[in-house]
């Protein structure tokens, strides 16, 4: 029997996961994703095309891999269903192939699920979490609430009634807004995209990716966002409505513990945030813009920019704790390129102490962050292809890397296309 390999980001997100997933495909029979939803934005450049994913997994460019979207996952039909249009009109059909199977216990985004979410962050103002707007918390909030409808009541005869009861529920709650907005266009779209996505198979995820494992199949379980937004260990309440750690892979497709594999961590060289919270490492300066316009640090799903700082390594030692993370890949490193010398956070100075963790009261109470100066490699790595290429400085930075994280670091990115990738181990 085989194990679920699950490959996930250790920092805010956008570590770079679709690349790496699309490098990895080609050894797994099935990519699933876990959580989340059109929040991520998965990017991938081959071929000298670009793709950005937002709910399919990013296995779907290899016509011999099942792509499975999980029971954890939250799907927004209409973003579902132009993902879909926009794949096939690039000349790739999952659907076409039967290379993509939805999970019937996954939950659907609603229309009004969107306005609820633009309707408490204007309220917020500028205490705003910085949400994507794609109608994930109240989602999220409806699942647990007992209110959510899914995947699988979309065939029912009462889908419709189901709706609008949830409809209801939740246009009650606009009208204590001060929140204008229009539904009729939205629901249009909706149900012409209820019908597209009842022609994709729908499968119980528990199930199928057992059966998988049973078979001696592999799997790739592919998360979205990064460890430091789980809702239970990231920076609450500037966080996602998901655990976007290894556990979310349990609960997000229905697989025990113990059928857990191989855990690939994802992070940069540096480090970015998109959204509000706590960011300790953040530069607002001429650095942090550099590496914002070197790095095309912008959001691939909403366009806005991305926060920019240096390595945080006590954040990354957690993540590697939290999630179990057997092997690491470095990206970005060719966005250091420039860099004479560069930065790595070792611990922080908080309420006046030095400590080597992430405290629990990060938001009320800065944590400073103490840097170690690492020389630079100052040279162009995007055209390297060997390891045995790498420059001594380089080299030096991932032996050190390892030696204070205790994870061996398996590949190194140097550029967005799928062949700027070096194996390091
Ligand atoms: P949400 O949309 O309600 O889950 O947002 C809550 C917080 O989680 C952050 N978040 C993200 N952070 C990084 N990348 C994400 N995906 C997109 C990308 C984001 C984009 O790949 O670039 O295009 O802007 C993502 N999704 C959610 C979000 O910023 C909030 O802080
Ligand atoms: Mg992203």
């Amino acid at each position: 029997m085989t194990k679920v390999d699950v490959l996930l980001g250790l920092q805010w997100g956008d570590e770079g996961k679709g690349k790496i997933v699309d490098v990895l495909s080609p050894q797994y029979d099935l990519i699933a994703r876990f959580q989340g939803g059109p929040n991520a934005g998965h990017t991938l450049e081959f071929d000298g095309l670009k793709f950005v994913l937002n709910t399919i997994p990013s296995g779907i460019f290899n016509d011999k891999i099942m792509n499975l979207i999980g029971n954890g996952v939250v799907i927004d039909p209409i973003i579902l269903k132009r993902e879909l249009d926009n794949l096939k009109a690039a000349g790739h059909d999952p659907v076409a192939k039967g290379k993509l199977v939805i999970a019937r216990k996954a939950h659907l985004i609603l229309p009004t699920h969107q306005l609820l979410d633009a309707a408490n962050e204007q309220k917020m103002g500028k205490d705003k979490i910085g949400s994507t707007l794609k109608g994930i918390g109240p989602t999220y909030m409806d699942k647990t609430g007992r209110n959510g409808l899914r995947v699988g009541d979309t065939t029912a005869p009462d889908f419709k009634e189901k709706y609008n009861k949830l409809v209801q529920k939740h246009t009650e709650i606009l009208s204590h807004y001060d929140f204008e907005y229009n539904l009729e266009e939205k629901e249009a779209a909706f149900f012409e995209a209820i019908e597209f996505i009842k022609t994709i198979p729908h499968v119980d995820s528990e199930h199928f990716v057992n059966s998988y494992l049973n078979e001696g199949k592999t799997v790739l379980a592919e998360g979205a966002q990064g460890t430091l937004l789980d809702v239970d260990f990231g920076s609450y309440p500037f966080v996602t409505s998901s655990n976007t750690t290894t556990a979310g892979a349990c609960t997000g497709l229905g697989i025990a513990p113990n059928k857990i594999g191989n855990v690939f961590g994802i992070f940069k060289a540096y480090c970015t945030r998109v959204g509000g919270g706590p960011f300790p490492t953040e530069l607002n300066d001429e650095t942090g813009e550099t590496l914002r316009s070197v790095g095309h640090e912008f959001g691939a799903t909403t366009g806005r920019p991305r926060r920019c700082g240096w390595i945080d390594l006590p954040a990354l030692k957690y993540a590697i704790m939290l999630n179990g993370v057997t092997e690491l890949i470095m990206m970005k490193a060719d966005v250091l390129d420039a860099f004479k010398e560069i930065y790595a956070c070792t611990s922080y100075i908080h309420k006046g102490e030095e400590i080597d963790y992430m405290p629990y009261d990060i938001i009320s109470e800065p944590a400073v962050p103490q840097l170690k100066k690492i020389n630079g490699w100052n040279i162009d790595l995007t055209k390297i292809t060997d390891k045995d290429q790498l420059p001594t400085e380089l080299n030096d930075y991932v032996k050190y890397l390892e030696t204070e994280l205790q994870v061996p670091i398996k590949y190194l990115s140097v550029g967005p296309d799928r062949n700027q990738t070096i194996q390091l181990g």
